[in-house]
C-alpha cells in the first residue's frame, strides 16, 4: 500500500502563499496525453444540450433580418427551457435589448456570437477562499450531495485523475448508511488502485472520517477523498451529520476539510440550485461537480449555477467511464455548446 504514497511532493517546500495555487493546480494540471480526444468527447457528451439549445437558436435566427420583440420573446423561451434560470435569462435578454437600443447589435446572425460572449463572462467565477494542506499533510476533500447524484462515482473518477498525476490517494467510506455504499467504494478503490478506509455498516460516519484523515496523515497520502451519505435515517438530519464530520476531521487535522465538493445532478435542472443553497449554508461548499451532463438537454444549468451561486464548477461529468470527469473550462464548455 505504501508504494502509492512514496512520491515526494515538491510543492510542500513552497511558501504558504503559493501553496494554494499549487493545490489548485492539482486538478487543473495540464491535460494528460490520453485526453487528446478531449474536445470531441466533451462535444459528444454535451450533444443533447447542444441540439436543444444551439439547434433551436439556429432555427430561430434562420432568415431573420431584424431583432424584433417577437424574436427576443422566442429567444427568452429557448434560454429558459435550457435551464439557464429565470434571473439569468432575464439578465441576458435585458443585455441584448440594451445592445439593440444602443445600435450595437442589429443583425440576428450576430446575436449568437453576442450570447456566446455574455454566457462566457457569466461562467468566469473566481475561486472561493479555501484551505490548502500544510507541508507533509494531505489535501482533504469532503464530497457531499443528495442521494444518487454521483458522489461515489465522482470520487472514483477523481481518484483515477489524481493517480495519473502521480499522487497518493486514499478514499474514506463515510457513507455508512447504505450497506452497498462501502462495497461500491471498495470496488472503485480497487479499480483505481487506491486504498479505502472503511468500517462496518451503521458505524458513526464522523468516526470513519476521523480514521480516514488519521490514516492519510500516517501514510503520507497526498489526497484524502471522503465519501458521504446522500440520505440518512429520517431521525438523523443529514446537514447536522455533515457538519459533525466537518468538525471532527478538523480536530484531527486543523484546516481540514480543505475543500468541500458539492455534487449536483444536471438532469435535475433548477432543483440543483436549491440543493446547492442548502449544502452551502450547512458546510460551506468550495467547489461544484456537475454530473450527468451527457444525459440531459439541461446543460444551461451550468450558466445558472455559476451566475446565481457564485461557486466555481470544478468538474463536469459527461459519462460513466473513469475518464468521463473533466475539469470545467468555461471556454471549452461554451465552444462545445455553441459550435
Ligand atoms: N451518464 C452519467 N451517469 C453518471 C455520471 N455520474 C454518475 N453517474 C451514474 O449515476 C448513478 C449514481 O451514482 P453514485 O456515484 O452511486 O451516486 P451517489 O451520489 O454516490 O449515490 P448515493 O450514495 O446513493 O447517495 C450511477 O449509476 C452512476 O454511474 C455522469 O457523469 N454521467
Ligand atoms: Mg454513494
Amino acid at each position: 500500500m505504501l508504494k502509492f504514497f512514496s512520491k515526494k511532493q515538491d510543492h510542500k517546500d513552497q511558501p504558504p502563499d503559493q501553496r494554494d495555487a499549487v493545490a489548485e493546480n492539482r486538478v487543473h494540471a495540464p491535460r494528460p496525453v490520453d485526453e487528446q480526444g478531449f474536445f470531441s468527447r466533451l462535444r459528444e457528451g454535451l450533444s443533447r444540450t447542444r441540439t436543444g439549445f444551439t439547434g433551436r437558436l439556429d432555427r430561430l435566427f434562420l432568415g431573420k433580418k431584424e431583432i424584433t420583440e417577437d424574436l427576443l420573446e422566442e429567444l427568452e423561451e429557448i434560454l429558459f427551457t435550457s435551464d439557464i434560470g429565470v434571473a439569468t435569462t432575464q439578465e441576458l435578454i435585458e443585455e441584448v435589448q440594451a445592445k439593440v437600443a444602443r445600435k450595437e447589435l442589429k443583425d440576428p446572425q450576430k446575436l449568437k456570437e453576442a450570447l456566446k460572449e455574455m454566457i462566457s463572462s457569466f461562467l468566469e467565477v473566481p475561486l472561493r477562499p479555501h484551505g490548502a494542506p500544510m507541508s507533509g499533510e494531505p489535501l482533504v476533500i469532503m464530497v457531499v450531495g443528495v442521494n444518487g447524484v454521483g458522489k461515489t462515482t465522482t470520487i472514483a473518477k477523481a481518484a483515477h485523475r489524481f493517480r495519473t498525476e502521480g499522487k497518493g490517494v486514499m478514499l474514506v467510506a463515510a457513507d455508512t448508511f447504505r450497506a452497498a455504499a462501502v462495497e461500491q467504494l471498495s470496488i472503485w478503490g480497487e479499480r483505481a488502485g487506491v486504498p479505502v478506509i472503511k468500517q462496518q455498516k451503521g458505524a458513526d460516519p464522523s468516526a470513519v472520517a476521523y480514521d480516514g484523515v488519521a490514516a492519510g496523515l500516517a501514510r503520507k497520502a497526498d489526497v484524502v477523498l471522503i465519501d458521504t451519505a446522500g440520505r440518512l435515517h429520517t431521525r438523523t438530519n443529514l446537514m447536522e451529520e455533515l457538519q459533525k464530520i466537518n468538525r471532527v476531521i478538523g480536530k484531527k487535522l486543523p484546516g481540514a476539510p480543505h475543500e468541500v465538493w458539492l455534487v449536483l445532478d444536471a438532469t435535475t435542472g433548477q432543483n440543483a440550485i436549491s440543493q446547492a443553497e442548502l449544502f452551502n449554508e450547512a458546510v460551506g461548499v468550495t467547489h461544484i461537480v456537475l454530473t450527468k451532463l451527457d444525459g440531459t438537454a439541461k446543460g444551461g444549468i451550468v450558466v445558472g449555477i455559476s451566475k446565481q451561486l457564485g461557486i466555481p464548477i470544478k468538474f463536469i461529468g459527461i459519462g460513466e467511464k473513469m475518464d468521463d470527469l473533466r475539469p470545467f473550462v468555461p471556454r471549452d464548455f461554451v465552444q462545445a455548446i455553441f459550435e
